[in-house]
């Protein structure tokens, strides 16, 4: 740990020294050399593992909760998935949390709101839907949905549909780092649907185009669905047409429609193509990421391991890890889906890539 470098903490321990420790220790202190080359290491050390959560593995366990808790006395119906070395904050990776929910038809959770920011990523069923802030979206496999902090916001599903099952991702270990994390309830438990279904998607998803008059001045995009169609048409079309990155393949973010920024303030997220026979090169950089594969199947090697996933696994990339991709097919796609805390690294400048 101490190594002898110039400028790095080099000093043996002494009876005189270790006294002095014990004594500085009761009057809520420490010599600074003791702890320097710990909390100042060359580079990022992540105490997130590489890991992946395999959805054949989870899938009969989100569904079992079904039958042992209601959303009423449950809050919300979660299986959430937890990194062996971040426990202690409820992480997947890094500070971001993730967790699977599922709902039956006619069921709706109660309404809510907190400092955390978080979207949902439909993995099955039909007939979900999330009302934020009196705008009520309808969902449907692949689609990405915003629910920004502070927002007011509940899920259900129709009862018409089916059993729904999604992915949670949300920067509750982060705001809890940041000690500001508040939560309150709806005191009438639902909101009131006060605008027409869907008219974010009306306003602002049409390609290139921008509403005009009206104005919007809060953190977060306006858009709060992101659909799988047009989401995996534009993958396509860019990844005919150009190269993409040697590391990514076709990766694309989602952006706020009115800044071409990130959709919140601190998740972002992307959809990657990986063409048939497509493997990426090796990278790494700062900030952590949660991924879903979203169509077909490959494999990732992230520090070392290799993971090989297919639709619907849930896997992580932690902050600095060296990762490559791979699409195990010579005929279709492969889609990853991921969210991460890139907004929080590039806004406080700790952004670092290295390449292979
Ligand atoms: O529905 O806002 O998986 O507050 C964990 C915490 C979902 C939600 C989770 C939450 C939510």
């Amino acid at each position: 740990m101490r190594e002898n470098v110039a400028g790095r903490a080099n000093v043996e321990d002494t009876p005189e020294l270790e006294a002095y420790y014990a004594e500085l220790d009761t009057l809520d202190a420490g010599a600074l050399w003791t702890v320097a080359n710990t909390i100042e290491p060359w580079e990022p050390v992540s105490r997130s593992h590489p890991m992946m959560w395999r959805y054949a593995d989870l899938r009969g366990h989100v569904l079992r909760s079904l039958d042992l808790v209601t959303p009423e006395r449950a809050g919300r119906r979660v299986v959430y998935l937890v990194n062996p070395g971040r426990k202690d904050v409820a992480a997947a990776v890094g500070w971001l949390y993730t967790g699977l929910q599922v709902m039956n038809p006619g069921e709706q959770a109660s309404s809510h709101r907190h400092s955390s920011s978080a979207l949902r990523f439909i993995m099955e069923g039909e007939g979900a839907y999330t009302v934020v802030d009196g705008h009520k979206i309808t969902l449907g496999r692949n689609d990405f949905v915003l629910t920004p902090n502070g927002t007011w916001h509940e899920h259900g599903v129709s009862a018409e549909g089916t059993t729904c099952i999604w992915q949670d991702g949300l920067d509750i270990p982060l705001v809890n780092a940041m000690e500001a994390n508040f939560f309150e309830v709806h005191p009438k438990l639902a909101q009131e649907v006060s605008f027409p279904v869907d008219d974010t998607s009306a306003i602002y998803a049409a390609p290139a185009l921008h509403p005009t008059g009206g104005s919007w001045d809060k953190p977060h995009s306006p858009l709060l669905k992101y659909e799988w169609a047009p989401t995996y048409d534009s993958l396509r079309r860019y990844a005919a047409a150009a190269p993409g990155s040697p590391y990514d393949g076709a990766l694309m973010r989602y952006v706020n429609p009115l800044t071409g920024g990130h959709v919140m303030p601190t998740i972002g997220a992307a959809m990657q193509l990986l063409r048939p026979g497509e493997a990426t090169k090796a990278h790494r950089h700062t900030g952590s990421a949660v991924y879903q594969c979203a169509k077909g199947s490959g494999h990732s090697i992230i520090a070392g391991q290799r993971f090989d996933w297919s639709e619907r696994d849930i896997f992580c990339i932690p902050s600095w890890a060296w990762h490559q991709h791979a699409n195990a097919s010579a005929s279709e796609d492969a889609v990853l889906f991921q969210f991460n805390d890139l907004p929080v690294i590039e806004s406080l400048g700790l952004y670092r890539e290295e390449g292979a």
